[in-house]
Parts: C-alpha cells; sequence; structure tokens
C-alpha cells in the first residue's frame, strides 16, 4: 500500500497494485470460461460468492457486516459522532459474458477507500457505509437496480413475485433461495434520516471521457429506461409447401418491427433517445418452418421522461400496425420502468472540488446507462464518479478500464467522503 506522499497532497494515494488484486479477486468468480467475459447473474452462487468476498475484506480490517433482506451487503465503520451516514459502492452482478469493471470498480473502490481510511487512521465524524447491491443487471429478470430498488422504497413483496426469469422463477423465489427474506422487503428501506449521501464509482460505459482525454466524469442526470417484451405470434407451417402470399410469418414482421423501433430512436427530434432490441427468441426455431412466434425484447433509454415513454408507446403503436397488415397477433409486455434521475447539484460541487484539488480534468455528462445510485437517490442524496472506459466498450469481455484511471477515481470519491464528514463540523447545517 502507497504510505502517505508527504508534500504535494498531505492526502492518501490510492494503490493501483492493490487495486488490480481486488479487481482480479472478483474477476476470478465466473460461470464463464475466463477468454469468454464474466457471468456473474444476479441471486446465483457466484454473486454471493462475490458478496462473502466483498464482506470479507472489510471484515478483516475491522469493519461490521449485515446482508439486508433482499440480500445487499452493508459494512458499516463507525464515525466518531451518531450522524447520518456517508455510503458509497455499487454492484457486484454482471450481464452475462459481460466485463470485469461494470459495477466490480465502485465496490473495489469502496473497498480501497475503507482500507485507506483504516490504513491512514483517519478519524470521520459520520459512520461510513461500503455498499454492494445485489442484481443490479437486468439481464436475468428484465429488471435493473433489484437489490437498490429495495433500498430505495420501490419493491412490494407482491411485485417481487410476479416478475420471473425465462425459466420461471420469481424474484421473490429467487431472493429466498439466494438466503433472503423477500417478505419482508419493506425493512431493507432506507430511512432518509439515516442518510446524508451515497456515492458511487462506477465505469462510464461510454467513450466520452475516453475521447475528450479528462480523468473524471461528473454525473448530472442518470437516465431513464423502459423495457418491454413484444410476442408476436403468426402461423407455423411448411415453408416448402406453404406460398408467400398465404403466410403470417412472425420472423418478419419482427424483423420490421425491430428496424421501425431503430427508425423512431434516430429521428433527429428525439436525440438523447437510444431503443435497442437486444434479445429474439425465434420459435420453432427449424429452417424448414416458417417462424410461428417471436419474442422481442425491447429498451428504451432515455433522460426525458416524457419523450422515453411516448417512444415506448410510439413502437408499440406501430408495431401493431406492422403486424395487423401482416395477420400477425401483438401482445406488449411491459418488463420495467424506470425514471430519468437528475442527481443534486449540491452534491456534485463535493466531487468537482475534490477532482479540482486532486488537479483531476473533469467534466459534467450524463448517463447513458441505469444505476443503482438512480434507485437509492430517492432516500439519499446521490453522485456517481465516471472513470473512462476504453473504446467506450462494455457489457462486453473487452471492457476495460486501468487501475490507474480507477485510482485516481478512487482518490477523488475519498477526499469527496471526508469533504462531506466536515460538513457541518463548524456548526453549520450538518450533513
Ligand atoms: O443496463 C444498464 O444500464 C446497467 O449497466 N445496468
Ligand atoms: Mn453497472
Ligand atoms: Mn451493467
Amino acid at each position: 500500500m502507497n504510505e502517505r506522499r508527504r508534500g504535494a497532497t498531505e492526502k492518501p494515494v490510492a494503490d493501483p497494485a492493490r487495486i488490480t488484486e481486488l479487481i482480479a479477486s472478483i474477476a476470478a468468480i465466473n460461470d464463464t470460461p475466463a477468454d469468454q467475459g464474466i457471468t456473474r447473474i444476479g441471486f446465483t452462487p457466484s454473486e454471493k460468492r462475490a458478496h462473502k468476498q466483498f464482506s470479507d475484506w472489510l471484515c478483516d480490517i475491522g469493519l461490521t457486516v449485515r446482508s439486508d433482506e433482499v440480500g445487499n451487503t452493508i459494512a458499516e465503520k463507525v464515525g466518531l459522532q451518531s450522524l447520518p451516514a456517508i455510503g458509497t459502492g455499487s454492484h457486484l452482478d454482471s450481464v452475462p459474458g459481460g466485463g470485469r469493471f461494470d459495477g466490480i470498480a465502485g465496490v473495489v473502490a469502496a473497498v480501497h477507500v475503507a482500507e485507506l481510511l483504516v490504513r491512514h487512521e483517519i478519524p470521520h465524524r459520520h459512520p461510513l457505509r461500503f455498499v454492494a447491491f445485489v442484481c443490479e443487471e437486468g439481464a436475468r429478470f428484465g429488471q435493473a437496480c433489484v437489490g437498490s430498488k429495495a433500498a430505495g422504497g420501490h419493491w412490494s413483496y407482491e411485485a417481487l413475485q410476479g416478475i420471473r426469469d425465462s425459466n420461471g422463477i420469481s424474484i421473490a423465489d429467487a431472493i429466498q433461495r439466494s438466503g433472503g427474506c423477500p417478505s419482508d422487503v419493506v425493512r431493507a428501506i432506507w430511512q432518509k434520516s439515516d442518510w446524508a449521501a451515497f456515492l458511487e464509482l462506477h465505469v462510464e460505459q461510454g467513450g466520452q471521457l475516453e475521447e475528450s482525454g479528462v480523468d473524471i466524469g461528473l454525473v448530472d442526470l442518470i437516465s431513464g429506461s423502459t423495457r418491454f417484451e413484444l410476442v408476436l405470434e403468426g402461423v407455423a407451417s411448411h415453408t416448402g409447401s406453404t406460398p408467400m402470399h398465404l403466410r403470417a410469418d412472425a420472423l418478419t414482421a419482427a424483423a420490421q418491427v425491430i428496424l421501425l423501433a431503430e427508425g423512431i430512436a434516430n429521428d433527429g427530434r428525439h436525440r438523447g433517445t437510444r431503443v435497442t432490441v437486444g434479445k429474439v427468441d425465434v420459435h420453432p426455431g427449424s429452417i424448414t418452418t416458417i417462424p410461428g412466434r417471436v419474442s422481442l425484447w425491447v429498451d428504451v433509454r432515455d433522460i426525458d421522461s416524457g419523450r422515453q415513454r411516448l417512444i415506448a408507446d410510439e413502437i408499440v403503436r406501430q408495431a401493431r400496425a406492422v403486424c395487423d397488415a401482416r395477420r400477425v397477433a401483438l401482445t406488449p409486455r411491459l418488463l420495467s420502468d424506470a425514471s430519468p434521475v437528475v442527481l443534486p447539484a449540491w452534491l456534485r460541487d463535493v466531487t468537482t472540488t475534490a477532482a479540482d484539488q486532486r488537479g483531476r480534468s473533469y467534466r459534467v455528462m450524463y448517463s447513458g446507462a441505469s444505476h443503482d445510485s438512480q434507485m437509492v437517490a430517492a432516500v439519499a442524496p446521490a453522485a456517481m464518479i465516471f472513470v473512462p472506459s476504453r473504446g467506450g466498450l462494455s457489457h462486453v469481455p473487452e471492457e476495460w478500464t486501468s487501475a490507474n484511471e480507477i485510482a485516481r477515481g478512487v482518490e477523488v470519491l475519498l477526499d469527496s467522503i471526508m469533504a462531506l464528514d466536515k460538513l457541518g463540523e463548524s456548526g453549520d447545517c450538518s450533513v
């Protein structure tokens, strides 16, 4: 661990070698062969092992650690006074065949901040909490941020019972099987009075920081997402004996729907909207049978909540017209709907000052991806600190951020937490 360098900044220096070690330990917990990226799906044994590793690291340096009713892991470092907590963290699950840094960089940053605080015996008034959320990725249930939505008070037990994965397992069942207690989900809600702020370091998952050569991204707005399934049902039949004019081909209808969805997003009036059909199921999937049923999973992202919902509605409306013309039935099913969230400027000012004082370049930017901070922002003032993503890639094995880039973010995160801890010390409004 780097000793505190005297002189220059009088602040602890993050250790890239330690960050590399922490990242590698989590990356080794993987359900995919290493050359095919990282697969650590929510509520699977591998996610649980990653939480155990997180818990061990923090127990080893003397923090108390608990698991909440849905499986979020929360470690606490007691402060000198009983004040609302300052927290930091992110998630440890991944998409199938994803990267080593999405979520993990923020959890590793939290661990390293805790290590630096303990190592340098830095006093702090507020209790500090270090959090690993469960099942942030929407890959399994179509719902993003399962754990942080519980913390933010966005779940009922009934809702957890009503959402199922492709194997018919509900979120509630998955929580139960993973050792949680979904019927007590309301006990996982964070009380506003108990939290002063929550900060999340995350890889940008886009290319702006790298393209502009800027060290740190300070997020002002996190995109919303509306996700839905479209089931198209035509008539399966023999590809040889069915003339073209007698067909109700679900897949050609789906192809037209996918392109119209893209066209809506590419309309110049909709700058800022992103529409993706990332998953398609074709039934029966035989080369000699006309596809009778196709499911499409549509992801609409936007920084404008009204436009986000309007575009989702427009896609369904136009898809229905395509299907009617092709004698294909259409059944839309909403999977999840999260609003864009504006993060508080006062808290971003704290992170801005921290970046400035470390001599780091920074830019204010919106997040195209959704994040746990978006969900806890309802109960704790939230801030996000982005570090660059090489080539702007994420959710793929090629996802990469260097340890030095993460270390710069860790130092800004640490300094922001310490600055927040001092707010109110002179008697003005305490954080
Ligand atoms: O999908 C997202 O935006 C995030 O990576 N969960
Ligand atoms: Mn993430
Ligand atoms: Mn992700």
